[in-house]
C-alpha cells in the first residue's frame, strides 16, 4: 500500500489533497473554481469530474470495489494492453492496468486554473511503460501513453472507458457516427451501421470501428449536451447493461443503469495495433459540457 504520507508532498494547498479515499485506497481530490474531481493510484482510475455550475459528468457505482485485485465500476478504466475478454484463461476482461497500483509522479495547477495529475506504471509482463495524465479544468482531458520497453512487438487493445452520468438513460440521444460500421456485441456480433441518432431501450453494447469521430450525447432528462473527443483511437463504444445484466453485476447496483452510459475512445478488435519495441502510443479522450 503506498504511504500517503509520502504522497503529500505533490498536495497543493487550496486545490488538490491526498488521503485515504474507498477502501482506504489513495486518492487524489481536486477543487477548484473550475471544476471538482478525483482520481485513485488504484488503476490511474479517475472517479470524479464536476465542472463549475453542472451536476455530475462522471458515473460512479454505489457499488463498486475499492480493493486491490478489484475494478473500480465507473469512473473512466484504464483498459490496456487488451480490450475485452482476454485470449489467456484466467486473465480478466480488459487487461491489467486497471488493476494495477500506478505511482504519482506529478500534480500540477496550471495557469489557467487547470489541475494536471500525472501516474506511471512499469510493467514487466509485457514490458511497458504507462502514463496516465487527467486534466481538471472546465472539461477533462485524459490521455493513456503507451511505450514498449520489451524487445518484441506487443498487440494492443485500449479503452478509455468512460462511464457518463446521464438523468436517465432511455432519453438520451448519441449523434456523431452516423453512417459508420461497428457491432451490436449484446449477443453474437452482429454487423451495422450507425444511425444518425443512436438510442437506448435495451442492453446496448456497440463497437464502432474506423472512427475518429467526437460525439455528442443529448441528455434530455439533465437537459444538457455531452461532448466526448478523442485521439489516437479508431473504435468507439457505447454501452448501457440495462437490467439483467446490472442485477447479475455484484459490483452494479440493480437501479443504477438508467443514470449512466459508457462511451468509450478505444482501439479494440479491428482497431488493434502492433506497438513496436521502443515504441509509444497515445490514446486520449476530452469530456466537455456543451
Ligand atoms: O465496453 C463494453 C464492455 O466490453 C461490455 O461488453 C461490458 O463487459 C463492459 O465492457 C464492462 O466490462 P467489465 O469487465 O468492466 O465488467
Amino acid at each position: 500500500m503506498t504511504d500517503l504520507a509520502a504522497l503529500q508532498r505533490f498536495a497543493v494547498p487550496g486545490s488538490v489533497t491526498i488521503d485515504a479515499g474507498c477502501g482506504g485506497l489513495p486518492r487524489v481530490s481536486i477543487s477548484t473554481p473550475l471544476c471538482r474531481g478525483e482520481i485513485y493510484l488504484h488503476g490511474a482510475h479517475v472517479t470524479a469530474w464536476q465542472p463549475a455550475g453542472h451536476a455530475p459528468v462522471i458515473w460512479m457505482s454505489t457499488q463498486s470495489w475499492f480493493a486491490a485485485g478489484k475494478p473500480i465500476r465507473g469512473g473512466i478504466p484504464v483498459c490496456w494492453p487488451w480490450f475485452g475478454p482476454a485470449a489467456e484463461a484466467g486473465k480478466p476482461a480488459h487487461g491489467l492496468a486497471r488493476f494495477a497500483d500506478w505511482d504519482l509522479t506529478s500534480v500540477a495547477a496550471e495557469a489557467d486554473g487547470t489541475v494536471a495529475v500525472v501516474l506511471r506504471l512499469a510493467l514487466t509482463a509485457p514490458a511497458s511503460e504507462l502514463i496516465l495524465t487527467a486534466r481538471f479544468g472546465r472539461r477533462l482531458e485524459v490521455t493513456l501513453d503507451a511505450r514498449n520497453t520489451g524487445t518484441t512487438a506487443l498487440a494492443i487493445g485500449e479503452a478509455l472507458h468512460t462511464y457518463l452520468a446521464v438523468g436517465d438513460v432511455r432519453r438520451v440521444q448519441v449523434r456523431g457516427l452516423a453512417g459508420v460500421a461497428g457491432f451490436d456485441r449484446v449477443a453474437q456480433p452482429i454487423a451495422l451501421t450507425a444511425p444518425e441518432s443512436i438510442t437506448v431501450a435495451a442492453e446496448t453494447d456497440l463497437l464502432f470501428n474506423a472512427t475518429e469521430s467526437a460525439v455528442t450525447v443529448q441528455d434530455a432528462a439533465w437537459n444538457r449536451t455531452l461532448r466526448v473527443a478523442k485521439s489516437g483511437s479508431r473504435s468507439t463504444v457505447v454501452w448501457n447493461p440495462w437490467i439483467a445484466k446490472s442485477a447479475k453485476m455484484p459490483d452494479f447496483g440493480d437501479h443504477e443503469w438508467p443514470g449512466m452510459l459508457c462511451v468509450e475512445a478505444a482501439n479494440a478488435l479491428t482497431d488493434g495495433y502492433q506497438l513496436a519495441p521502443g515504441a509509444s502510443h497515445r490514446l486520449g479522450t476530452v469530456i466537455e459540457v456543451m
